[in-house]
């Protein structure tokens, strides 16, 4: 009676490389996975740098007095600010101002009421900081200055 006998020790070279190529595979995807969670880190961490840049450029200029020509009605660039140094990841910084008026026939604070006492007083700025991800980027921050408080 012919017995066969199946070999068990090891593996055979078609099994350790089919072992190999999932290997390979699961490591590839790990890279992938750990490649686009750096890029997300990254962007994170330059969208946290451009909001505390705005935040600061921000209080700046809201500690200045409503007559000062930081402003002036019109667009403005960062380097008004003396000795403001932006951090290396931001582009550029800047801010316009439009006068509010009660006389140009413009509901400007859209309460309902055109060019009442109260829009004669008023600055509306929009602060504007860019920075390059993966493309442009920018983040906007609108507020009132007024001059009465
Ligand atoms: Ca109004
Ligand atoms: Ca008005
Ligand atoms: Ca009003």
């Amino acid at each position: 009676m012919k017995v066969i006998i199946k070999n068990q020790n090891g593996f055979t070279l078609i099994e350790a490389m089919i072992a190999m190529a999932i290997l390979a595979i699961g490591i590839l995807a790990i890279n992938t996975m750990h490649v686009s969670s750096t890029r997300g880190n990254t962007s994170a961490n330059k969208l946290t740098i451009a909001g505390a840049t705005g935040e600061s450029i921000y209080e700046t200029l809201t500690s200045q007095n409503y007559s000062d020509t930081v402003f002036d009605a019109g667009a403005h660039t960062i380097n008004e600010l003396t000795g403001f140094v932006l951090p290396g990841s931001i582009s550029t910084a800047s801010w316009t101002v439009t006068q509010w008026s009660n006389t140009d026939n413009v509901d400007n604070d859209g309460d309902g009421t055109t060019d009442e006492d109260d829009e004669n007083d008023i600055k509306f700025v929009t602060l504007t900081v860019t920075y390059t991800d993966a493309a442009a980027k920018s983040l906007t921050i609108n507020f009132l200055k007024s001059e009465i408080y």
